[in-house]
């Protein structure tokens, strides 16, 4: 018994050191193992010499053990079977594998993320919403009443099987959707793919990007909003760039007002980017109409906000240089791989 412990205690340690693979190695296992004249053989033989009270104890190791053997060679055989095989058709299988080659991130979501990282740091809240929507709201509760030229069928795509939806022209559902929910204050930032019906060309597309943010609290300003805003200009396109607000439009807020930033390509000076007015539009803003708030259940009493809105695409061609809006969807390849190392 001591010696088939013994036996088993070596086998341990030659397993530890094996080489896989190596079919010379496998063989000289068998022989030693498994052979006529190896050693479990050899063990096989002492069980005459064992005492018959002993005999069971002493068979069953050995049996266990031998089986332990066996197992472990078809296992050793099968792996230098596949060295065998990979050897033989020119293969080195402790070589490293060719590395897959990798995606990257397309040029209008590596806008989309630096606009909305800028307003994570002040503390503005990712959402999303749908981008099929029902006619409340995307226009309704925006106070664009039944007349609006916004909601002919020129200009919006409405589902076929039902009028009451259509593809959002906006991302100012997400909004409306986060003021519904009635938990305030409300401070966010949301981006995502908007909708018009448009004639395809290389400055317009039938769907494009927007980033919108909303903050609405006690006591919210047009100055809170003029101080976020020239802090991500400032983030964005740093701080020689100058800024301006015109008074604008828009039915979801008053007052509203358009911002411009000093043209980036000619430092204001007039070029063809900026129709030689030095200045380049870049959102539009406002302080959300006390109707659209009323119309998500919020007291315009109490409380306050203000909203603005970008597109993606025009602040991406300005910065990476592109000519031509539909590049950014037809995924050639050619064309995506340029932003391989782009931020
Ligand atoms: C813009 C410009 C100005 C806007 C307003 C709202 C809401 F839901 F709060 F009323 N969401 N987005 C807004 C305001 C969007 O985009 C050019």
């Amino acid at each position: 018994m001591d010696q088939l412990l013994q036996q088993i205690e070596e086998y341990k340690k030659e397993i530890g050191q094996f080489t896989n693979g190596d079919i010379k190695a496998v063989e000289e296992f068998r022989i030693k193992w498994l052979g006529t004249k190896g050693i479990v053989k050899s063990l096989m033989g002492e069980m005459r010499n064992i005492p018959n009270d002993r005999k069971k104890e002493f068979g069953q190791v050995l049996n266990d053990f031998k089986a332990l053997v066996e197992n472990k060679f078809e296992e050793l055989k099968e792996g230098s079977r596949i060295e065998e095989t990979a050897a033989g058709a020119g293969l080195d299988l402790s070589l490293p594998g060719d590395p897959l080659p990798l995606g990257s991130r397309h040029p209008v979501s590596l806008m989309r993320n630096r606009i909305v990282s800028i307003f994570q740091r002040l503390g503005f809240a990712l959402a999303d919403g749908p981008e099929i929507e029902d006619d409340w709201h995307n226009f309704t509760a925006l106070n664009m009443p039944e007349f609006h030229p916004a909601r002919d069928m020129q200009d919006t795509f409405y589902v076929q099987q039902n009028p009451d939806w259509l593809l959002r022209t906006h991302t100012s559902n997400v909004q409306i959707r986060e003021m519904e929910k009635g938990k305030l204050p409300i401070r966010g930032i949301y981006p995502g793919r908007v909708y018009r019906n448009e004639t395809v060309s290389a400055r317009s597309h039938c769907f494009f990007h927007q980033v919108e943010g909303l903050y609405i609290d006690e006591n919210v300003s047009f100055a809170d909003l003029k101080q976020t805003l020239y802090f991500f200009v400032k983030e964005m396109y740093g701080t020689e760039v100058k800024v301006r607000f015109r008074p604008s439009f828009f039915p979801f807020t008053e007052p509203s007002a358009e911002m411009d930033i000093s043209c980036t390509l000619c430092k204001g000076e007039g070029c063809s980017v900026c129709k030689h007015t030095g200045w380049l539009e870049i959102l539009g803003c406002g302080m959300v109409h006390p109707n659209v708030l009323q119309n998500c259940r919020i007291d315009p009493n109490k409380y306050t906000g203000f909203a603005f809105g970008m597109g993606i695409e025009r602040p991406a061609l300005l910065k990476y240089g592109i000519n031509d809006i539909r590049l950014f969807s037809e995924n050639d390849v050619r064309f995506l791989q340029q932003f391989a190392s782009a931020i």
